[in-house]
């Protein structure tokens, strides 16, 4: 069987997404599988490499170019990707960080892919889709509010008035996509919340408002498609209050204690809202759970992460290891639930004209 690993893309995550493709292609267990690579430049450009049949030894391998003479891939349309007795690994986000678009992609294709299906992907990627749902599954979260960026520009005054009157300062203004923190600020005033709110639609249209909280954040993996497993949480130990893209994803300077030192009460409410939330968003392959933890031991979730950091230091797959689930073990688990999520749904009837 084959796996075709696609990692690259043209979203700020580009130089992540490489090196969680290298770290997968050191745990792969090659006596079943071969892996087809397939590059997305930071252009979008698609670039098919060689098919390994072994472990590459250095993460230039994964460096695909079509030019001169260090050429070692051609350039592809996306479709032709398409091939028998293949699952897609999608180790990266959508072509402009709108989430379940590659899924979708895999769906008209007709091949099996690892991870969420596309609605997830798509509600756990938007932050005011992933509240509405939590809410409507009575699981606690920080209070927001979703602003629009005509409602912004039509009438900032009703905006200000708005969040002011139900929620308190410090808020966090962050713009509804992206799995980052791009775009994101903390606002302590009225001054700071128009400045805020100006950065944050420079990312997207739909941007929203969450009332600050000091508080501890703790993580819980989850997988499973029918059957949803949890982990015990972990948790992120942070040496400053607020930390930006490069010191959280670049430089890797995140600390992670696991399990996240909290009572019997936290870990086990962690877990159910986890799995509460997985299923309400349709989960199916993974997800990384975030939460706000307060001294006061209130608990609230965060997001639902369906692409989480994948190197086999990440806290993702950290948990897992923890709980007794090795990195490799964990990748084919993965494939198998993919394939499974694929057979399932030619059970269903998707044509009906017959
Ligand atoms: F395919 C999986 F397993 F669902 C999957 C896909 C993507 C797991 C983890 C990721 N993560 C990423 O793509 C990344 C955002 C860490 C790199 Cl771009």
């Amino acid at each position: 069987m084959k796996i075709t690993l696609l990692y690259g893309g043209k979203s700020a995550e580009h130089d992540v997404s490489i090196l969680s493709a290298f770290s997968v292609l050191q745990a792969i267990y090659y006596d079943y599988y071969q892996v087809q690579l397939v590059f997305i430049s930071k252009t979008g450009q698609w670039l098919k490499g060689p098919l390994l049949t072994e472990q590459p030894s250095v993460i230039e391998q994964l460096h695909l170019t079509v030019e001169g003479e260090a050429a070692n891939a051609t350039a592809i349309a996306p479709g032709d990707i398409k091939e028998e007795d293949t699952i897609v690994f999608p180790l990266l986000h959508g072509p402009n960080g709108e989430d379940g678009t590659i899924q979708g992609f895999l769906e008209v294709l007709d091949m099996p892919y690892i991870g969420a299906g596309v609605v997830t992907s798509a509600c756990g990627m938007d932050k005011i889709m992933t509240k509405y749902i939590l809410q409507a599954a009575g699981i606690p979260q920080v209070p927001y509010m979703p602003v629009l960026e005509h409602q912004w520009k039509e009438n900032p005054k009703q905006v200000f008035e708005q969040c002011e009157g139900s929620l308190l300062y410090p808020m966090f203004v962050k713009p509804a996509n992206m799995g980052s923190s791009v775009g994101i600020s903390k606002a302590e005033n009225r001054l700071e919340l128009q400045a805020a709110l100006a950065e944050a639609y420079k990312y997207d249209s739909r941007v929203v408002i969450e009332q600050g909280i000091e508080a501890r954040e703790i993580e819980v993996a989850v997988l499973g498609n029918e059957d949803v497993r949890t982990t015990a949480a972990g948790e992120i130990v942070k040496d400053v209050a607020f930390y930006d893209y490069n010191s959280k994803y670049i430089d890797n300077n995140i600390e992670m204690q696991i399990p996240a030192q909290v009572s019997d009460e936290v870990q086990q409410k962690a877990q159910e809202y986890a799995k509460k939330a997985y299923i309400m968003l349709g989960g199916s392959g993974l997800s990384r759970c975030d939460f706000f933890l307060t001294s006061k031991n209130e608990l609230f979730l965060n997001e639902l992460n369906t692409m989480p950091g994948f190197t086999q230091f990440s806290m993702y797959p950290s948990l897992w290891e923890k709980t007794g689930l090795k990195y490799g073990d964990l990748i084919e688990e993965l494939i198998q639930l993919g394939l499974n999520r694929y057979q399932q749904r030619q059970h269903h009837a998707t044509d009906l004209s017959n």
